[in-house]
């Protein structure tokens, strides 16, 4: 019944109570439609310090994480909750840029297993153990994935049928057809002697469409002339 199961593998997993506890996310949540469990890595190191990471072979800066911890996490998830063939998706600055394009990909699935790395990362062997898919959000560096994993599941999420409300349609939004979208407006008409454009007063749905997607193609050469591109 439940459409989408995210299961996080973390070191912080307070991190992900409050946002899944507001809004839309929780709305899904009560509803049964997508389901978000939070496992800790450090619940399953095997060290009696419950340590996780560990000084880099080669030298250098920082710290890696151990393999240990992470694959019985992940082994867990999977025997718990009886998955086969998970994507397993981890966040990191190396991965390939996030996009609608695969929000939507991964919107189809039925359990996404993310993998939330500190530290200077994770020992390679569970990336090629484990790890189906790697994944950023933008050409900036994070304290860590937590943030990234947020970032995905909320774009997943809201591609679920039933998600969004009737009022929340992403059909004629920014990325929908590689086009920003246009500008709104709301109540009131004329607000500090700002006027709202005329032809969204106009009752003329053709004329209406014609002007906003006149104000989606402005705004795009201006701004993202490389979506345009891939239209
Ligand atoms: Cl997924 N992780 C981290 N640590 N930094 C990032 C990122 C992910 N995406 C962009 N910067």
């Amino acid at each position: 019944m439940i459409d989408m199961r995210f299961h996080i593998m973390t070191l912080f997993p307070e991190i992900f109570n409050s946002y899944m506890n507001e809004s839309i996310m929780k709305r899904a949540i009560e509803k049964g439609i997508i389901d978000c469990k939070v496992y800790n890595i450090r619940d399953f190191s095997e060290n009696k310090h419950k340590k996780v990471d560990d000084y880099p072979f080669g030298g250098g800066a920082g710290m890696v994480m151990t393999p240990q911890p992470i694959i019985d996490t992940y082994k867990h998830i999977v025997e718990t909750n009886k998955i086969e063939n998970p994507r397993v998706i981890y966040l990191t600055p190396k991965g390939k840029v996030h996009c609608q394009e695969i929000a939507k990909k991964l919107s189809i699935e039925e359990d996404v297993i993310l993998l939330c790395g500190h530290y200077e990362g994770i020992d390679q062997r569970v990336i090629d153990m484990i790890v189906t898919d790697e994944i950023s959000i933008g050409d900036y560096v994070l304290t860590g994935g937590e943030l990234a994993a947020l970032v995905v599941i909320d774009s997943i999420s809201r591609l679920i049928p039933g998600v969004l409300g009737q009022n929340e349609s992403f059909e004629d939004e920014s990325f929908e057809n590689n086009l920003l979208e246009y500008p709104q407006y709301t109540r009131p008409r004329v607000y500090e002697g700002m006027e709202v454009p005329e032809v969204l007063l106009s009752g003329n749905h053709k004329k209406i469409d014609e002007w906003r997607r006149e104000e989606s193609i402005k705004i795009t050469k201006e701004r993202r002339p490389d979506l345009l591109d891939k239209k």
